[in-house]
């Protein structure tokens, strides 16, 4: 079937995606430093997609003095009522925009476009709408005991100064939407280092903060690798914040570089979450959330639930009904509208899948269903479900970042304690997933769950923050809690 986005994947491909990309410093393109390049591949052909700048520490220190200047002069100007404007506007102008991104995002990360045009960029808009809303709701405190006729004290609260971002390439546009919105919201300045696999949108996105007005330096974009652009971006003495969504590896390499100038660092790293399924549970509903769940970025998504507890009275229906689900499932090119599930992004990341593959094979684990690659110009492989592991298997233990499942049965005699400690064995506590109608198994299972995120039955999330536990990360991004860290906090005592 010929894509209704095919139009826009022509038009990119014949002016965006051919032309000399360079940083955008100060509201200008320029060259890097070094002039240093980088190539970017479609994972859905392994074709050249398009030749990015690859920026160093030279850059870095450009775009980090660019958005300092920013940050102490005209953006420090902008009313409250002004930022959220601008903010709104730039919404508006995504909104125009939407085809075009959304394709733009596939051509480069290989997810399913009805996926990330009604997922991802959708959800990216209004995460800005939402922070757009949050810039005159931010407020300190006069404490009672503190203020009278000879006494006033009061605590206020200033954005942080220049924030850096570093994000991954499974969902380029919505994980930097997480950083981006309350950046601008706060009143702080940007500096953001995308993902050397999937960087065009963040690049295209500069174009909208163009037109939506945004003044010089308070929004720049570094492209380049992690060692090269990520490192020097986390250890600048002039970020004061630093982002980070990636491996957990990275995340602990960021907090080392951000230590010595006490940055605020926010981490949103690995997972391997688990899903638990009562036998009271809606079952249908709940083999098409796990179905869903893993298809969804072809499982490279850090919250994906990837460890099945199944109770034995509903294991064989569930197990039967995702390898139905999994036939069924359309993986293949991700521009067509029917795409349930895309390509891995790189041919290290399949590697890295059917590593894991092999080494479930070798610990006795069964294949159910999937487990090969598909045939096809890009990285394609089976959506597969592992069952006959138990809590020893690295496939239990390690993030696999691909569409593998790995199952478990339950009984009755195995009781909410024994459920949690399954549930909590493991380095990550980012997320995990409840399906049943029984409210003491729901509450009590998700009280003992060392998790960020816990959805029951079909949850969303919604305005609620994200992050983890352990190793999952540190700080929250979204909602409320969101903006915390690109705020500082001051106490005023007046003394008459
Ligand atoms: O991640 P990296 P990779 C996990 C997932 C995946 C694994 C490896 O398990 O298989 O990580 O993926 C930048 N200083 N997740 O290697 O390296 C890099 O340029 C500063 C989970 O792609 O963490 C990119 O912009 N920056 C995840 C970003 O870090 C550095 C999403 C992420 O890359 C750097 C992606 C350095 N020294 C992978 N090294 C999630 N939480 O959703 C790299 N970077």
């Amino acid at each position: 079937m010929l894509s209704p986005f095919a139009n826009h994947a022509e038009k990119l491909k014949a002016d965006f995606l051919p032309r000399k990309h360079k940083l955008f410093i100060n509201n200008q393109w320029v060259d890097p430093v070094d002039g240093g390049t980088l190539d970017v591949y479609n994972p859905s052909t392994k074709q050249k997609l398009a030749t990015v700048a690859a920026g160093n520490a030279k850059d870095i220190d450009l775009a980090v003095k660019a958005a300092e200047k920013a940050f102490h002069g005209p953006w420090s100007k902008f009313t409250a009522a002004q930022r959220t404007a601008i903010m709104h506007k730039l919404a508006d102008l995504m909104e125009a925009n939407i085809d075009e991104l959304s394709t733009l995002e596939v051509m480069d990360a290989g997810n399913p476009i009805m996926h990330v045009r009604h997922g991802d960029i959708a959800m990216a808009v209004a995460y800005l709408r939402y922070y757009a809303g949050w810039t005159d709701k931010l407020f300190g405190q006069v404490p009672m005991s503190n203020s009278g006729p000879e006494m006033l004290s009061y605590s206020t609260r200033q954005p942080v100064g220049v924030a850096a971002a570093i994000t991954p390439w499974n969902a380029p546009m919505i994980l930097s939407m997480f950083k981006i919105a309350p950046t601008l919201a706060s009143g702080c300045t940007f500096v953001h280092k995308p993902a050397e696999l999937a960087p065009m949108t963040a690049l295209r996105f500069c174009e909208l903060v163009l037109e939506a007005g945004i003044p010089e330096g308070v929004f720049n974009v570094v492209t380049g690798t992690g060692p090269e652009a990520g490192a020097p971006l986390a250890s600048h003495p002039g970020v004061a914040k630093v982002g980070f969504t990636g491996s957990t590896a990275t995340g602990a390499e960021i907090l080392r570089l951000a230590a010595p100038t006490f940055k605020r660092v926010t981490l949103e790293l690995g997972g391997k979450s688990p899903v638990f399924m009562f036998p009271d549970c809606d079952v249908d509903a709940a083999i098409a959330g796990i179905s869903n769940g893993i298809f969804y970025k072809t499982g490279q998504f850090c919250a994906a639930g990837t460890r099945l507890y199944i109770h034995d009275k509903i294991y064989d229906k569930v197990v039967a009904g995702f390898e139905k689900h999994a036939k069924a499932a359309k993986v293949g090119q991700p521009l067509e509208t029917d795409t349930t599930m895309g390509p891995i992004i790189s041919q290290k990341q399949l590697d890295r899948v059917t590593n894991y593959l092999e080494i479930g094979r070798k610990e006795g684990g069964e294949i159910v269903t999937g487990g090969n690659l598909l045939p096809g110009d890009g990285y394609f492989i089976e959506p597969t479900l592992i069952a006959n592991v138990d809590q020893t298997k690295t496939l239990v233990k390690e993030e696999i970042f691909g569409p593998v499942l790995v199952a478990q049965r339950f009984t009755d005699s195995h009781d909410l304690d024994t459920l949690a400690a399954w549930g909590n064995d493991t380095q990550y506590g980012l997320a995990a997933r409840i399906w049943t109608t029984n409210l003491r198994n729901a509450h009590g299972l998700a009280a003992r769950l060392d998790a960020g995120t816990i959805t029951i039955n079909n949850g969303f999330l919604g305005d609620l923050d994200f992050g983890g536990f352990k190793s999952s990360g540190l700080g929250r991004e979204l909602g409320q809690y969101g903006i915390e860290s690109y705020l500082e906090h001051k106490s005023i005592a007046v003394g008459f």
